[in-house]
């Protein structure tokens, strides 16, 4: 091997072990989980919530998994006001916010009618404990056999509607797809599938110049969400549901702490780069 051959192996076996270095932990991690008969180990979800009883909502007697989904019982407790007694509230913990960022969550939530009180709720949450909160959910309405996404935001134990929602029809075993977004204008935006084929569609979008119970709502957002914790659990509503979900996908680009786990893509990029160098010195030792 020459001087140059030498130097030029060398810089690339460096190279290769700087990104290997590097990119696990300065690169957003995309976290899915498909809940393909579990939890996807490398996604660091937790079951505390801070100011609910008990801290760690965590009830085994109430989910379990197919072998393509999470499944969650509708338990008789709730985060409403101050009756903050929430069972398994999947959540994770949020370290870092992407200008353009999303979470993600699809289910299948097929509310029967065998009873129609209160307002059961599939929630996609946002928060910071059991009484500062934003819930984006697909929600059973009391009184009649209709569902809905709608909203629902609490600030310091103070329950109000959330400022917006939409009526989708009867219940229904189509999978339903619920999706939050930001950009770099502070926007937050909410989308919902139905699975009925018209695919995903905009409900609304918050500003910053909206007031009232929607700027309420928008607070959670405008303070930014690292911090926070973003999530899914059921909200009984006032219910008497016995419903189980089927969740079968929870995404997000928003970084979580999950650095300890080694990202296959700067593995391959590492062999990559260093494997020609490699190969080379090998070729010539072969040669000597
Ligand atoms: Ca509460």
């Amino acid at each position: 091997m020459t001087l140059r051959h030498r130097s030029t192996f060398f810089a690339l076996a460096a190279l290769g072990c700087l990104l290997l270095a590097v990119l696990p932990l300065s690169a957003h991690a995309q976290v899915v989980d498909n809940f393909s008969g579990g939890l996807n180990p490398a996604v660091p979800w937790r079951w505390d919530v801070p100011g609910n009883t008990p801290l760690n909502t965590k009830d085994p007697s109430r989910y379990g998994f197919t072998a393509s989904a999470l499944r969650m019982d509708f338990p008789p407790s709730t985060l409403f006001q101050t009756v903050n007694s929430a069972r398994n509230v999947l959540n994770l913990a949020v370290t870092q916010q992407p200008t353009d960022w999303f979470v993600e969550t699809s289910f299948v939530c097929n509310f029967d009618s065998v009873n129609f009180n209160g307002f059961p709720q599939v929630n996609f949450s946002v928060f910071s404990d059991a009484d500062n909160y934003f819930n984006y959910h697909y929600v059973r309405n009391a009184g009649s056999n209709t569902v809905g996404m709608s909203s629902n935001v609490e600030v310091a134990g103070a329950h109000n509607f959330g400022g917006f929602s939409a009526g989708t029809g009867s219940p229904t075993a189509n999978p339903q797809t619920m999706r939050i977004q930001g950009n770099a204008s502070g926007s937050v935006t909410f989308l919902y599938d139905t699975g009925n084929g018209a695919g995903l569609r905009t409900l609304t979008t918050l500003t910053g110049t909206d007031t009232g119970v929607r700027g309420l709502s928008y607070s959670l957002f405008a303070s930014g969400l690292v911090g926070k914790r973003v999530g899914v659990y059921l909200d009984f509503g006032g219910g008497n549901v016995r419903n189980s979900v089927f969740f079968d996908r929870f995404a997000t680009n928003l970084a979580v702490p999950i650095a300890q786990v080694p990202e296959p893509g700067a593995v391959t990029l590492f062999l990559g780069l260093a494997a020609p160098g490699a190969a080379l010195l090998l070729r010539r030792r072969r040669a000597r």
